[in-house]
């Protein structure tokens, strides 16, 4: 056998088959949802965040806080999709690359209708599809993460796809700060732009916080959007809690046609929680019974 058998030149990997998937027409892309909507939304989000750790004595409650607004506007209205037809070929591809905060996402999807709001309850028990790190065996789910670096090498592949499928279906990862230390980011950056990936977008949810430490301290990003511009991407930055801006950085890329989108999402971690606010130590703590009570309270007042 030849090398070229086992690795047969990269134009004919996948193309005949994506030429003969029949597609149905796309879906017009929803017009950015209403404020109170995705606000309701990111609020259900969030308790079930809360419950399903609590309930599981998991870790990364302050990660799936921190994208809880993010999630909850993409799933809101921005992305194209169908909870009845969720492999559907002209979907929107979502991939949550820091897989740790999959609490909010299989939140967001029960919500949609995904799958029965029922199975939160069952969030990392033995045999439950729910993993404690995102699973692509949960409907809706199109890639598992968990070790972090993988989710933009992975949504590069699937907007290449997109261009060659002929269909306008757009590719969105979301990509934590510290996640941003791996090197497989910045050579996917690097081809994203090369190769003129304008249905890519990434939102960078930048909490300044890691697992144990600040981010800068960690290994500083800064400076984070030059950097970005520098690899030739368009750069928008973004108060990551605010939903109107949200939908339209979100639902408005390519923001410059031959070029991949990169949303700096401004965020705090724990965000809707005081106590978990910008606390490291709710990177892998669990809420006990009266932490849980608390932060549910707390979820009921006006702008969490
Ligand atoms: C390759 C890899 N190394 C280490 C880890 C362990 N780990 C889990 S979350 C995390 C960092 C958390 O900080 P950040 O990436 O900023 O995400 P945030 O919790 O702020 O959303 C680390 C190092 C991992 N999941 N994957
Ligand atoms: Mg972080």
């Amino acid at each position: 056998m030849t090398l070229s058998t086992l690795n047969p030149p990269h134009a004919d990997l996948g193309a005949g088959r994506l030429q003969r998937i029949e597609t149905p027409a796309p879906q017009p892309r929803a017009t950015p949802p209403a404020a109170t909507g995705s606000v309701e939304l990111a609020r259900a989000v969030r308790r079930h965040a809360l419950q399903m750790v609590a309930r599981a004595k998991a870790s990364h409650i302050a990660s799936a806080l921190s994208i809880a607004d993010i999630v909850a506007v993409l799933y809101g209205g921005v992305l194209r999709l169908d909870p009845a037809a969720p492999r559907a070929p002209w979907r929107d591809r979502f991939i949550l690359s820091k897989g740790h905060a999959c609490v909010a996402v299989y939140a967001a999807l029960a919500e949609r209708g995904f799958f029965p709001v029922e199975w939160l309850a069952r969030y990392g028990a033995d045999h439950s599809p729910l993993m404690n790190h995102i699973s692509h065996h949960v409907p809706g789910v199109e890639f598992s993460t968990g070790a972090l670096g993988h989710g933009l090498p992975f949504g590069v592949g699937k907007a290449l796809a997109a261009r060659r499928s002929g269909q306008p279906w757009r590719v969105h990862v979301l990509l934590s700060d510290g996640e941003m230390d791996e090197g497989s980011n910045w050579e996917a950056l690097m081809f994203a732009a090369h190769h003129r990936l304008d249905r890519l977008q990434i939102v960078i949810d930048y909490n300044k916080l890691q697992s144990l430490g600040t981010v800068a301290q960690t290994l500083a990003l800064e400076p984070l959007a030059a950097k970005l511009e520098a690899f030739g991407w368009t750069v928008h930055e973004v108060d990551g809690h605010d939903h109107a801006a949200l939908a339209r950085h979100l639902a408005g890329a390519p923001w410059v046609a031959g070029r991949p989108s990169a949303l700096i999402a401004h965020t705090v971690k724990g965000r809707g929680v005081s106590f978990m606010e910008n606390r490291v130590e709710w990177h892998y703590r669990s809420p006990d019974p009266a932490q849980l009570a608390a932060a549910l309270a707390e979820l009921e007042r006006p702008h969490a």
